[in-house]
């Protein structure tokens, strides 16, 4: 199942450093490769429109999210079909993950974010439930504004039905996520979460 991930981009190393007044420099500590996920909302598949490990634009139907354990990751997904839809990410028991911080996503930003090049490594500024601006180049910026605020998190979003609606959530990646869904439409819209190792993460967080 990593077969398509031959061409994972690892930490492009921008020559640039500290073109913006970085808020937050320190958190680029490991590795960090991709942090921002962006998908389009269908009923037949979510669509990959920015995918961590996807090197290429051709990012298939239903994408598998390969994920680093313990990093924070931002997603952002619009609603293509004006059908309704929202986001979970579940265990491999199909329980639904309560590891989501939602964040209200204005669409110019959404547009930022995703018209940006898939090569390009993008971030994004958070503050207050917010995502407020892109940053482009992976050595600036305050990176996705840290960790989910932890008496937010819920184990599903809000289901949208607007079509060209957005939404955003971030997460931090843990052992235990085994798909990500949209609860509406659970036969045809649903991916694979990936964990890769992690080892700048929080150890063995196996309990329960
Ligand atoms: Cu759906």
């Amino acid at each position: 199942m990593t077969e398509n991930t031959s061409r994972r981009r690892f930490l492009k190393v921008a020559a640039a450093t500290g073109a913006l007044a970085g808020l937050n420099a320190t958190v680029l500590a490991q590795g960090q490769d991709e942090t921002v996920i962006v998908l389009g909302g269908k009923t037949s598949a979510w669509q990959g429109y920015r995918v961590p490990g996807e090197a290429t634009e051709e990012v298939p139907d239903n994408p598998t999210l390969n994920l680093q354990t313990g990093t924070t990751y931002t997603l952002l997904w619009q609603n293509v079909d004006g059908q309704p839809h929202n986001f979970a990410i579940q265990d491999s028991q199909g329980n639904n993950l309560e590891v989501l911080e939602p964040l209200s996503v204005p669409s110019d930003v959404y547009e930022e974010a995703n018209g940006t090049d898939a090569g390009e490594s993008i971030s994004l500024n958070v503050s207050g439930g917010n995502v407020t601006g892109v940053s482009t180049g992976n050595m600036t910026g305050n990176m996705t504004g840290g960790e989910p605020a932890s008496d937010s998190l819920v184990g599903k979003t809000e289901i949208i039905s607007e079509q060209g609606a957005v939404q955003g959530a971030r997460f931090t990646a843990t052992e235990e996520m085994a798909t990500y869904i949209c609860l509406v439409h659970p036969n045809t819209m649903v991916g694979e979460v990936a964990l890769e190792g992690g080892d700048g993460g929080m150890g063995n967080n196996s309990s329960s």
